[in-house]
């Protein structure tokens, strides 16, 4: 018989590596791919795998996120799929917020424990991938395993921003050390087969996604490690000396996108002629609100490599290089490279458009004769006529009222206001 299992999609700590995308809103909500919200991926994952009783844990409970969840992800009255979201709550006898990843799940428990499972699928809520998870659980049945650990091959580059693990002949984790140092590197490396070892890729990092037998998560969460907050520092490295840990190497498309830097270069690789994230892939939908939005329509523009959703209504001279979201408009002119523009909430009436352009207040969108290069502008930002942003290594972090600037890169924040002429 089948065996069933429940998905927990760990949506975010405190937020701060995606700043100021998570200013106002939770990090599930974060805007991708001109269309999409971040959560919109594992979620999509887990119903393509047939999983659909998910929950999403939260530290805060925006008001995007619950209508995105809610207005998307409704299964019919005769499935029992749902998607929740848990956020963080104060209860007598827990005074605190989540206080790592493992504590976040501990307190869902009871939550989960209404819904009968085998197995429990723990997420992470900022990757870009597309992965079957029933491959993962049959071979996680197959085995004998207690706990599953989705894996993959990472260069020398990275290695030290994963859980790092070896693995016997059978592919059961013999040991794991979370976030190792670089002058430890070369104590774990693995044969990770002629094709990754190729590139380079000589080590096994965990991707974050875990597939517990459903009892021993409540032993080990209640009991055994009742005081561990975190799975990566605490839960994993104790669990695999007394469990049987298995590895399930993917060789797959898989992006961490937690911080700015790698949020910007998974969202621009998109526009690539084949990219490794393919949204057009049939058998792996991405799901999303069904807006019933008008077609992108455009007018005297150049397009290169650039994505247009829906809504838009483009004027530019050139456009390359860009996802360009939902409602976004763009002037005469105007010349946009290596952006993310996330678009717009809602579309401005003629008469306030009008309105703004007599009293000289720039209109939702970018006006005409701008030059922006290397920007992130966030939903509904306000960019005036002649404004220059060329964003690059040249420019050093800040955090202003309108933007911020991390690696290079200018986020314009949400409802920013930028005036006629601004240059940066
Ligand atoms: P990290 O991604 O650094 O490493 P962590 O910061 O704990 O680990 O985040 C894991 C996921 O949980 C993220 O999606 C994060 O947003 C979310 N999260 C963190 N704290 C949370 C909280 N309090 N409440 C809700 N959600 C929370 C982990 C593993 C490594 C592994 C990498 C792979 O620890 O071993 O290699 O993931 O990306
Ligand atoms: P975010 O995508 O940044 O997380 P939200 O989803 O919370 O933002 O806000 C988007 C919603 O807010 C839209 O669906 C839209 O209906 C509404 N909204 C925001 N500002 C306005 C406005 N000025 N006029 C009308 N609707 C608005």
């Amino acid at each position: 018989m089948a065996k069933s299992t429940v998905a927990v999609i760990l949506g975010g700590g405190a937020g701060t590596r995606l700043y100021p995308l998570t200013a106002t809103r939770s990090k599930p909500a974060v805007p991708i791919a001109g269309k999409y919200r971040l959560v919109d991926i594992p979620i999509s994952n887990c119903i393509n795998s047939s999983i659909n009783r998910i929950w999403v844990l939260t530290q805060f409970n925006s008001a995007s996120l619950n209508k995105h969840i809610k207005n998307t992800y409704q299964f019919s009255q005769f499935s029992s799929g749902f998607v929740d979201i848990l956020a963080a709550e104060q209860t007598p006898d827990n005074p605190g917020w989540f206080q790592g990843t493992a504590d976040a799940v501990r307190q869902s428990l009871r939550h989960i424990q209404q819904h009968e499972s085998d197995y429990v699928l723990i997420l992470s809520g900022d990757q870009l991938y597309q992965m079957d998870f029933q491959e993962m659980i049959d071979k996680h049945a197959q085995s004998g395993a207690e706990i599953s650990i989705a894996t993959i091959p990472v260069g020398e580059r990275d290695a030290p921003e994963f859980g790092i693990m070896k693995v016997n002949e059978n592919s059961e984790i013999t040991s794991f050390i979370e976030k190792p140092k670089k002058d430890v590197l070369q104590d774990w490396v693995s044969d990770t087969g002629e094709a990754m070892k190729a590139q380079g890729r000589n080590y096994l990092a965990s991707m974050g996604i875990y597939i517990f037998n459903r009892k021993l998560l409540y032993d080990l969460l209640l009991e055994e490690y009742e005081k561990s907050t975190d799975f990566g520092k605490e839960i994993m490295p104790n669990s695999i000396e007394k469990y049987k840990v298995l590895s399930y190497q993917y060789d797959g498309y898989w992006t961490d996108i937690g911080n700015i830097y790698s949020f910007f270069e998974a969202n621009l690789a998109l526009t690539d002629d084949i990219p490794p994230f393919n949204l057009y892939d049939k058998k792996n939908i991405v799901y999303t609100r069904a807006r019933m939005l008008p077609p992108a329509k455009i007018s005297g523009t150049t397009l290169e490599k650039t994505i247009i959703a829906e809504a838009s209504i483009i004027n530019a001279s050139r456009i390359e290089n860009s996802v360009i979201g939902i409602r976004s408009r763009i002037g005469h002119g105007t010349t946009i490279v290596s952006c993310y523009m996330m678009g717009a909430d809602y579309f401005e009436t003629l008469q306030e458009i009008e309105s703004s352009k007599v009293k000289g207040h720039p209109n939702i969108g970018v006006g005409e004769r701008c030059y922006i290069k290397n920007c992130i502008i966030d939903k509904n930002c306000r960019i005036g006529n002649d404004v220059k942003i060329i964003g690059g290594s040249h420019l050093e972090a800040a955090d202003h009222a309108l933007y911020t600037v991390k690696d290079g890169i200018v986020v314009l924040k949400k409802n920013a206001v930028i005036p006629n002429g601004f240059q940066l």
